[in-house]
């Protein structure tokens, strides 16, 4: 069923981009003679492909006591995503999992969560005791790192995204993994950070 909200969504995204398409056209169609008139058009055009263009940073900061933190970027640019995230403190030369989590509700914003998310009481936030607060995954951004052996990642790639996955500051980064009782947990949180506009003109 959520599969298929997504799945919904996406198409609902691509009928949007198809009817802004058609309306350049048309906007084009309606002026053949005036080559001044065309061109403003044009400019006005290039001017809504700009205004896609945000940046985003996130801080991130330790959950369940890692000792992890680190930044990361976020540069939209229409519906392309490039990440660039560096973090330390991680568990050396183990694969650590990080997505952008969030809500497919446009209105419920997802935040990191805190010590009273442990509703077990083993003193960890889970994966899952941690998706009232942060959602679902939203993007897997993959390739997940191997930390280095220092415990440091420094990582960029592009992504597409859908609707589900706006607007970006209703989302967090969840990065994870590391031992819990002598066994490598890769699904335990152990950062995350809000992703907060780091710009409004678009440039
Ligand atoms: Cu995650």
């Amino acid at each position: 069923m959520k599969k298929l909200i997504q799945k919904t969504t996406g198409y609902m995204a691509a009928a949007a981009i198809l009817v802004s398409f058609n309306a350049c056209e048309q906007a084009n169609d309606v002026t053949p003679d005036a080559a001044l008139s065309a061109q403003n058009v044009a400019e006005a055009h290039q001017t809504n492909s700009m205004n896609l263009h945000q940046t985003y940073t996130v801080q991130l900061m330790e959950l369940n006591g890692s000792g992890v933190s680190g930044m990361a970027q976020i540069d939209l640019m229409g519906d392309m995503i490039e990440v660039d995230l560096e973090a330390s403190g991680l568990t050396p030369e183990m694969e650590h999992m990080q997505h952008i989590h969030g809500f497919t509700d446009s209105n419920k914003n997802a935040v990191c969560p805190p010590m009273s998310a442990d509703t077990d009481g083993d003193g960890l936030i889970s994966l899952v005791e941690g998706i009232p607060y942060y959602g679902a995954v939203l993007v897997p951004l993959t390739p997940y790192p191997m930390a280095d052996a220092t415990g440091m990642v420094d990582f960029m790639n592009s992504f597409s995204i859908t609707r589900a996955a706006r607007p970006m500051q209703n989302n967090v980064i969840v990065v994870h993994g590391m031992y819990v009782d002598g066994v490598y947990d890769p699904t335990i949180p152990v950062a995350c950070g809000q992703i907060k506009v780091m710009n409004q003109s678009g440039k």
